[in-house]
């Protein structure tokens, strides 16, 4: 009886020898590393590759100003030649009711069109749809965006396109829902 707790005891002693070599070792050392570039791996793809965000482009304007979307369509001129109209209706832009995207280009002909809305000052999701051309070579598509817990928000409609094998991306600001919406 006796022997076999000592027995037990040294078996113990001898487990915890080894798992404090594993422990303190440099074995594990490299398996921590190991773990930790492996989150950062994860963490910069899924960042990089996250939907929310928008595609890497070859040419981003600021944003279009003197020009408000909730009461006409605005017009953003390409620096290089051509330019890009953006019409959101009803005017004013409302919450939760179904937009309609109208996007019209001047000196240039795109092969893709895509508009994604986000919010300026927080998370509301990902918006994003592909405009289709129409037989006069406009570029359409209908729309939502959700309603704010705030209330009033600002929003960016960013339009993407791509032209000429160039990647284009146009943002406009604009409130909604304002007043009369
Ligand atoms: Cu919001």
């Amino acid at each position: 009886m006796w022997q076999s707790v000592a027995g037990a005891q040294k078996e113990y002693r001898r487990l915890c020898g080894i798992l404090r070599r594993v422990k303190s070792g440099n074995h594990s050392l490299l398996v921590d590393i190991a773990i930790i570039l492996a989150l950062v791996l994860i963490a910069v793809v899924g960042y990089k590759y996250s939907p929310l965000l928008l595609p890497e482009t070859d040419l981003t304007l600021s944003p279009v100003d003197g020009c408000d979307l909730n009461r006409q369509p605005c017009r953003a001129v390409i620096p290089g030649g051509g330019s890009i109209e953006l019409g959101i209706s009803p005017n004013p832009i409302p919450v939760v009711k179904p937009l309609r995207v109208v996007a019209t280009f001047s000196g240039l002909d795109p092969s893709k069109v895509e508009l994604d809305f986000q919010g300026v000052a927080m998370e509301m999701g990902f918006n994003r749809l592909t405009l289709t051309r129409m037989a006069d070579g406009r570029y359409t598509g209908e729309a939502t965006i959700p309603v704010c817990v705030t209330g009033r928000m600002l929003w960016r409609a960013t339009l993407l396109v791509e032209a000429d094998h160039r990647r284009i991306a146009v943002p406009y600001l604009f409130d909604a829902p304002v007043a009369g919406s």
